[in-house]
């Protein structure tokens, strides 16, 4: 999967992340996602394959493109299937999310980035979406620290798996107001908080690395995007575990609009039988070869954002593969004019 779609994938963010950058600081999130969406699509029927969105723009709004349930792929087209030798057939699931913190590209904000996770059919849990309750940690404290456990526990115990003192160490966490008890008791146990406005995929991801100082995250995000966390963490063999929030009393805005009641019966009629499951990165991303791929839109921790330049662009990707244990950054300048030479600025 890796050999043939590697180098493919990455080009899938990179046109997603491009695509966004132009609309960079414009105040439009809307935008700024869509033309993601649309580069990301476009690009992504070019390669050799079939793929199935299963986490992609909207359940429940109809999303005209990269729709759950979408086919991607030459070999999905109809006059692609000819192409394709059914013997050389690759079939994959895709999570998308074109434009992670959207907010952050609308504003000019660092951390927003085109995100993507693949895997064989079935490898990849197609999340509602709902809220996830998540913990992310660096693989030193990998099933060590646990979501049922209180952040003052965790805190303990990340400041010993990780050899220095809870004062020394910081989590990211969202600033929202269900969250302000939890940051309360991070403070209050020790450590420091970075708080976040959005974009919690990419602070999952920095505690994978070591050198981030970034050694948690803590809170209440997206599902969908929990799983493409939960992905390049599995990679990595960094922790994290997702719980669904699906009470509206937990978390009164935004995705949770229904019934307690009626998102439980939606749970069911989606094959989700126990609601309040706890699943690790190993059951979000099950799948025997899981891949990450993410390009960075406005600057990151862990990668640069898009620059423009007169004839093209240059772009940060980081591709994360559980097949050949690789975390690879990709620096690449595109050149979209006339190349008089390859201008690396
Ligand atoms: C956003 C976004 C995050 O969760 O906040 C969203 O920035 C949902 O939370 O990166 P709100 O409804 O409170 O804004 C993420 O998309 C991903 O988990």
């Amino acid at each position: 999967m890796e050999n043939s779609l590697g180098l493919e994938i990455i080009e899938v963010v990179e046109q997603a992340a491009i695509a966004s950058a132009r609309l960079m600081g414009k105040g439009d999130k809307n935008e700024a996602d869509r033309v993601a969406v649309e580069a990301m699509r476009e690009r992504m029927n070019k390669i050799y394959m079939r793929g199935r969105i299963v986490i992609g723009e909207g359940e429940r709004d109809d999303a005209p493109m990269l729709y759950i349930g979408e086919e991607v792929g030459i070999c999905s087209q109809p006059n692609g299937k000819d192409l394709c030798n059914p013997d050389e057939l690759i079939e994959i699931d895709i999570a998308v999310d074109p434009c992670e913190g959207t907010n952050l590209c609308a504003y000019g904000q660092p951390g927003s980035m085109a995100v993507l996770a693949i895997s064989e059919k079935g490898g990849l849990f197609a999340a509602p979406d709902f809220y996830m309750k998540k913990l992310a940690a660096p693989p030193a404290a990998k099933g060590k620290v646990d979501i049922n456990k209180s952040a003052t526990e965790n805190l303990k115990i990340l400041s010993e798996c990780l050899d220095r003192g809870i004062d020394e160490l910081v989590v990211v966490v969202m600033k929202r107001e269900r969250h302000n008890d939890l940051i309360k008791e991070i403070r209050d146990a020790g450590a420091r908080v970075a708080l976040i406005s959005d974009g919690d995929v990419g602070a999952a991801i920095n505690c994978g690395f070591s050198g981030t100082n970034i050694h948690a995250l803590m809170g209440i995000g997206a599902a969908p995007e929990g799983v493409i966390s939960a992905a390049a963490l599995r990679c990595m063999d960094a922790h994290f575990q997702g719980q669904l929030i699906y009470d509206p009393a937990v978390v009164k805005t935004g995705l949770i609009g229904e019934s307690k009641e009626k998102n439980i019966e939606r749970l069911l009629s989606m094959n989700i039988t126990d609601p309040d499951k706890i699943y690790t990165a190993e059951e979000l991303a099950c799948g025997e070869n899981v891949i990450f791929a993410g390009c960075g839109i406005t600057a990151g921790n862990l990668m640069n954002g898009v620059r423009f330049f007169k004839g093209g662009a240059r772009t940060e990707s980081l591709v994360i593969s559980s097949q050949s244990k690789t975390a690879r950054f990709v620096d690449t300048v595109h050149m979209t004019g006339k190349p008089k030479a390859v201008q690396v600025r």
